[in-house]
Parts: structure tokens; C-alpha cells; sequence
């Protein structure tokens, strides 16, 4: 099973600035984690992080027949952009959106995200590990649909 992992713009800064909303680990501490449990679980992941709202779209096309699964922080995309959302929907494979922070306990305009109703779910709030969870949520979503 192979699972795209996509973050969306600025998270190459992680770790920089703003620990208390987004914690301590940098993106090559993060991505690390990511494969050390993809590893555990037997999934392959790849990992893309991109500033550009239409390379993202173009990394969501190039999941089909690619890969089973995506799980994807659209970061400040995730408010406004209906070409990350038509990417997502279109693609029909299980797609689960996270997020670092409690996206609904910060300001008014981050409480909606355009990008959730076409995603299985949506995971906020627990830092790092919401990655974590979103690939296990992805890889449970892959089995369910093989039964
Ligand atoms: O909580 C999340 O994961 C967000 O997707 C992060 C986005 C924000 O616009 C969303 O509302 C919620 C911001 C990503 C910026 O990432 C940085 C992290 C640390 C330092 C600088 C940027």
C-alpha cells in the first residue's frame, strides 16, 4: 500500500517559529516520524511539501494509479482554495486532511476549511501526531475498501 503525503505552503518553516501553535519539530523531523510509523505499519509513503497551490493540484492528479491513499495539510489553502478541493474530490481515493493546530479554536477564517467536505475526515489539533493519525486513519480506509 502506498500513501502521498502532501504539506502545504510555509510547513517547510516548521520548527522556525510559532512552536506554541505548531510544536517543535522541524519538517525533517516530522517527515521522520511519518516513515518511522509507515514503516511499523508496512505502508510505503512518499512526501512532498510545496508553497505552489497548483503544484499541489498536480501532486493530488498524479496520485491516481499511483497511489491507494493521501493525506494532505493544505495549510492556508485549506480556507479558500476550490482548485485544492476540486483536486480532491476528483480523485476518488481515500483522502484525509490534517492539520498541526485546533484549525477550529483560532481565528474566525481558519474554522473553515473548503477542503473537508470532499476529504473522509478531518484530523486537528494534536501537532505532529495528527500526521500520525491521518495515516492511520488513510490506511484503514484502503483496507476497508479492499474488503
Ligand atoms: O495547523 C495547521 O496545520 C495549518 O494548516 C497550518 C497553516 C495555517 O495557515 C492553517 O490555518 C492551519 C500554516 C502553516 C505555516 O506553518 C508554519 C509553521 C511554523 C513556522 C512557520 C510556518
Amino acid at each position: 500500500m502506498r500513501i502521498r503525503i502532501i504539506h502545504g505552503p510555509n510547513l517547510n518553516l516548521l520548527g522556525l517559529r510559532e512552536p506554541d501553535l505548531y510544536g517543535h519539530d522541524n519538517l525533517d523531523e516530522l517527515n521522520k516520524k511519518i516513515q518511522d510509523l509507515a514503516g511499523s505499519l508496512g505502508v510505503e509513503v512518499e512526501i512532498f511539501q510545496s508553497n505552489s497551490e497548483g503544484e499541489i493540484v498536480d501532486l493530488i492528479h498524479q496520485c491516481v494509479g499511483h497511489a491507494d491513499a493521501l493525506v494532505i495539510n493544505p495549510a492556508a489553502y485549506t480556507h479558500y482554495s476550490i482548485a485544492i478541493r476540486d483536486a480532491v474530490s476528483t480523485i476518488r481515493l481515500p483522502v484525509v486532511e490534517v492539520h498541526l493546530s485546533n484549525i477550529h479554536a483560532r481565528e474566525e477564517f481558519r474554522h473553515r476549511s473548503v477542503v473537508a467536505p470532499v476529504a473522509c475526515g478531518q484530523i486537528a489539533g494534536f501537532g505532529s501526531a495528527s500526521y500520525l493519525l491521518g495515516l492511520r486513519a488513510a490506511k484503514q480506509l484502503v483496507e476497508e475498501a479492499r474488503r
